[in-house]
């Protein structure tokens, strides 16, 4: 690994010179032209110069047009320690260049150590709920546009009756005039309270962050003080600095889940964007996000699997100086399919769904009820038929959704 650079991967397609291409990238990202200076300029130049360290022209079809994966070096003293200025210098006007797709980037860790990285991460997360041996469970609030706050509070409740982990706001949930986020933390984490004290397990909600961007790491703060037990942010629509800002802020001392909304305008296509692994694992986890949601490979919204295992392993990978980030498939998510999810992400993870829990043929307590029971069946080694014979609520929810 260079230390002095930032390498990035980009996977490029077409009939190019790869060569060529790769010298003008290294070159017009970072000195703006070369061949044109005087000498003198040339040595004041040498140490912001771009270079290439690898082409692999890469094997393709007859009927396919030729492909490359370029590697370019970027001195980090050309950049800020921040992802605006990074992605900017590695893939700003590059990124509207022809077909070019940025797989990776390797950071050195100089310039690593300046990212916040979870502050509670993995362990932290498990530590305050106080469940360390089976993945989590999260519900998502459905249908809080326009409800007041009483009817939110009875929707929150049926939730965390239904024994799950966290509950988090719907990330299209801003106008919340009938129950603004204040009054929703101080009612919901009063439940979380009681609830404690009966069952010893502390159940995290996850408040919707929302409002012009130089107002949220205040808000943050805000939320926090009010006690406040997670935060929900929209990163990439936000920014990834705002991630950044406000995990490296000692006045928010709460978890941060990352929603990634948006981002499937960069990440699907082969020949154009950011990786999917890049995106939500390498970015999400040095920005500082705790819980990153992901769309699972089976639900309604789905990622190619290959991308779903990356990015789980970019965010779990004890190779980084950053606390691990929870990896929480999502999208569709039944109980059904708890066997499946497990069986490919492991048991590290933190199970996601909304309508998998209200769409319960008795109602949303049920619906967590019958994930928690697909959970520790599948951890204890037994099938959803087996465990349904002692669950009614896994019984339905088979019945109504199968299992895959
Ligand atoms: C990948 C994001 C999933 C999400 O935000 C969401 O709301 C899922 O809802 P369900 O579980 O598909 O109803």
């Amino acid at each position: 690994m260079e230390k002095d650079f930032v390498i990035a991967t980009y996977l490029v397609h077409g009939h190019l010179n790869f060569y060529k291409k790769a010298q003008e990238i290294a070159v017009g990202l970072t000195v703006g032209t070369w061949t044109d200076l005087p000498k003198a300029k040339k040595e004041q130049m040498i140490p912001h110069l771009g270079k290439v360290i690898e082409v692999k022209v890469l094997k393709h079809k007859s009927d396919e047009s030729p492909k490359a994966l370029l590697m370019i070096g970027y001195p980090i003293i050309n950049i800020n320690p921040d992802i605006p200025s990074i992605l900017t210098t590695v893939f700003g006007k590059l990124s509207m260049d022809g077909e070019i797709k940025l797989i990776d980037l390797q950071l050195p860790d100089s310039l690593l150590s300046n990212f916040p990285g979870p502050r509670f991460g993995i362990e932290g997360i498990r530590r305050i709920i106080g469940v360390h041996n089976r993945p989590l469970l999260m519900s998502i609030f459905k249908q809080c546009i326009g409800l007041p706050l009483h009817e939110l509070e009875k929707e929150y409740q049926n939730q965390v009756d239904g024994q799950v982990d966290l509950v988090k706001d719907d990330e299209i949930y801003f106008r919340d005039d009938f129950a603004p986020a204040l009054k929703r933390i101080d009612a919901f984490e009063k439940y979380n309270q009681q609830q404690q004290e009966i069952t010893e397990k502390r159940v995290l909600y996850a408040v919707n962050l929302t409002g012009p961007v130089i107002q949220l790491v205040e808000k943050a703060k805000q939320y926090s003080t009010a006690g406040a037990s997670c935060l929900l942010l929209n990163v990439v629509p936000y920014g990834f600095d705002v991630l950044h800002r406000i995990a490296a802020d000692p006045d928010v001392n709460v978890p941060i889940i990352a929603h990634p909304s948006f981002t499937g305008s960069l990440y699907p296509s082969p020949h154009y964007g950011l990786s999917a692994s890049l995106l939500l694992g390498k970015f999400m986890r040095l920005s500082g996000a705790d819980i990153v949601l992901f769309p699972s490979p089976y639900g309604s919204v789905a990622m190619p699997k290959e991308d779903a295992l990356e990015l789980t392993n970019l965010l779990q990978s004890p190779d980084s100086i950053h606390r691990p980030a929870f990896p929480t498939p999502s999208a569709g998510i039944h109980p059904g399919l708890v066997p499946t999810i497990i069986r490919d992400f492991g048991d590290n993870i933190i199970i996601n769904a909304g309508g998998g829990i209200h769409g319960h043929p008795q109602g949303t307590t049920a619906g967590g009820k019958a994930f928690m029971d697909a959970i520790r069946a599948t951890i204890s080694g037994q099938t959803l038929d087996q465990a349904a014979e002692n669950s009614s609520e896994l019984r339905s929810a088979i019945d109504k959704w199968g299992v895959i």
